[in-house]
């Protein structure tokens, strides 16, 4: 259970990132370690396909991260996690909403010698929902080590002003480019890029407009992390900004003439006034 102290969220907000131990327990990292598997040779426990799945085996290139988005949909054992009703609260109490719901989760396999994840700021592909900031809890599974391609996060650049979707984001030549550009806009020579060094289970929040991604993983050990990104309760679709960032991808759960998002699709989580999308724990309990 994540309790957050006034000294951690202060911290959040000073550098856009938080590290926290022990987000889930060691069980829980090798059954999704064993789902992760499963998932990558396209077998999706709850029969269905998640919404990107950038990755299979056999098919894709090896040298690329493996990665599906809203495996939640897919799994249950992933959905178990990335839809935790403390990981809403913790990220609304950051964020300063009156409540969270799962925009999107990052299910993330980076093998040795695979290549980078380009730096970006999350909340610059969210034009098409407002508010458009996004607080996520990324959860390693396996021990990182800077080296090992784990994500680095660029201290206090959630300050900085919002850049536009830009670069490609799996393996780019110079994953830091776009990230030095805006550092270079705001008068910062040498930005702090600050790896996230976690044993597994543990991680970090950061926030939609804090700068990061990750290199080459340069260790002889594979880094897995799982990803929940979460907006507020009360976020709402942009119509006008639909075919912007990754609402061409999202945008189809839109109904006409309908500005709410619904929580089918973008499940509530947690809010102030005790609600949680109700199908959420009957679907997770039931085998
Ligand atoms: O794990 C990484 O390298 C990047 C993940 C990411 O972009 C995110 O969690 O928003």
């Amino acid at each position: 259970m994540i309790e957050l102290s006034q000294d951690q969220i202060d911290q959040f907000n000073d550098d856009g990132f938080l590290f926290v131990d022990n987000l889930i327990d060691e069980e829980t990292v090798e059954e999704i370690k064993q789902h992760y598997e499963l998932m990558f040779r396209g077998t999706f426990e709850t029969g269905i396909r998640p919404d990107e799945v950038n990755w299979q085996e056999g098919t894709s290139d090896p040298s690329l991260t493996r990665q599906i988005c809203n495996g939640w949909k897919g799994d249950r054992a992933i959905a178990r996690v990335v839809l935790r009703e403390d990981i809403g609260r913790a990220c609304a109490t950051m964020g300063g909403w009156p409540g969270a719901r799962i925009k999107v989760d990052n299910v993330l396999w980076k093998p040795p010698g695979t290549r980078p994840l380009g730096m970006h700021q999350d909340s610059a592909y969210l034009a098409w929902i407002n508010p458009s900031d996004m607080i996520s809890c990324w959860i390693a599974l396996d021990d990182t080590t800077a080296d090992s391609g784990t994500m680095e996060v660029v201290r206090g650049s959630h300050k900085w002003r919002h850049s536009k979707p830009e670069g490609e984001f799996h393996g780019p030549e110079d994953y830091q480019k776009y990230m030095l550009q805006a550092a270079a806009a705001e008068g910062i020579d040498e930005p702090e890029v600050v790896p996230v060094v976690a044993k597994k289970g543990g991680g970090s929040f950061h926030h939609g407009w804090t700068w990061h991604g990750s290199g080459f993983n340069r260790a002889t050990f594979p880094r897995r992390s799982l990803v929940s990104h979460c907006i507020s309760s009360e976020s709402e679709y942009v119509p006008e900004n639909i075919g912007t960032g990754t609402g061409p991808m999202y945008g189809r759960y839109m109904r006409h003439g309908d500005r709410a998002m619904g929580e089918d699709y973008f499940p509530i989580l947690w809010t102030r006034d005790g609600h949680r999308s109700p199908w959420i724990d009957g679907w997770l309990g039931a085998a």
